[in-house]
């Protein structure tokens, strides 16, 4: 059944990936947009991830965040089971630091994009805000709310740098 109440599906290879995952979640809950997080694992839970990717337009859900490390089927693997927009976070893997994951996301051959953000936290900060963005379109009181994240955000930047902060 349909729940137009959360529109971003989280989703991510790994418990150990939850670590640079919950950024995503903790963008979107600053900006009151409501999500659901799962563990889906290409290589490991494909008939999970089969289902999820399947379902996940009719679930209700409009964008997909799939964060995944190494070599990161995840992403690619979802966007080519869901119409949705997915958008990719490679996670920082221990041997490679990620560029690993960067490649084997970023790499999509023509035909279905999966768009892809920088290695680690700040990849996931910006998939909830790209998501957001993407939902804003919609709803003017979310592109408010990420105004408003945008200005807080400019208001931090000091115009000197401090010795010590
Ligand atoms: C990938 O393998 C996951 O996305 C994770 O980043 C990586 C390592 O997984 P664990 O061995 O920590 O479970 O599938």
């Amino acid at each position: 059944m349909a729940d137009p109440t959360v529109p971003v599906a989280i989703i991510m290879g790994s418990q150990s990936d939850w670590e640079t995952m919950r950024h995503a979640a903790e963008t979107l809950d600053a900006l009151g947009v409501a999500f659901d997080a799962r563990i889906v694992s290409a290589h490991r839970t494909p008939e999970r991830l089969y289902d999820f990717a399947r379902g996940a337009k009719a679930a209700g859900f409009k964008v997909v965040i799939a964060g995944a490390g190494g070599a990161a089927h995840l992403p690619g693997m979802t966007a080519a089971l869901t119409p949705l927009p997915v958008f990719g976070v490679p996670v920082e893997s221990k041997t490679l630091k990620g560029q690993d994951s960067l490649l084997s996301i970023v790499q999509m051959p023509a035909g279905i994009p999966v768009g892809t953000l920088a290695i680690g936290k700040a990849g996931a900060v910006n998939a909830a805000l790209l998501a957001a963005a993407v939902l804003a379109l919609g709803d003017a009181a979310l592109a408010e709310r990420l105004d408003a994240w945008r200005l807080r955000q400019t208001d931090t930047v000091a115009e000197k740098p401090a010795d010590h902060v």
